[in-house]
């Protein structure tokens, strides 16, 4: 069993597609272990993505990330990682295939609906930047 962090975007969380990207997770078998609501904070999302802190579109990436509410969540199944990279498609969403989320609900390389950690180390970097071992103690 494999662990992944994820978000529901701002773009995709303000335009009411929560609810149909967790009823694709759910489908696909992988298992919600939490979820959280959030607005994240200049501070936060520029803690979040500090690996992309010297890429030139980090300025509006951390500005489209704090436009507005974000679903933070942590999926578990086997190849969990990989499931959840799979079902969101490639970074551009120009270029995704259109049965994927980011295909489906995405607009751009930037507005692309979804995050998914893209391995272990950083997957268990990201959930435990935005959720504490309390909180998943007994999920
Ligand atoms: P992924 O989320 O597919 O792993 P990363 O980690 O390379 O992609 O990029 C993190 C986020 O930065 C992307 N989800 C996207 O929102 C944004 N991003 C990546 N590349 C670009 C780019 N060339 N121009 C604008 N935004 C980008």
């Amino acid at each position: 069993m494999e662990r992944t962090f994820a978000i529901i975007k701002p773009d995709a969380y303000a335009a009411g597609n929560a609810g149909a990207i967790i009823a694709k997770i759910q489908e696909s078998g992988l298992r919600l272990v939490a979820a959280k609501t959030l607005h994240l904070t200049e501070a936060q999302a520029k803690g979040f993505y500090a690996v992309h802190a010297e890429r030139p579109f980090f300025g509006s990436l951390v500005t489209f990330m704090t436009e507005g509410p974000i679903l933070a969540m942590i999926l578990e199944g086997e190849n969990a990682i990989r499931r959840w990279r799979d079902l969101m498609g490639p970074t551009d969403a120009t270029k995704a295939p259109k049965d994927t989320l980011r295909g489906t609900f995405g607009t751009s390389i930037e507005r692309n609906a979804t995050h998914g950690s893209d391995a272990t180390d950083t997957a268990a970097y990201e959930m435990g930047f935005f959720f504490s071992g309390l909180e998943l103690a007994d999920l």
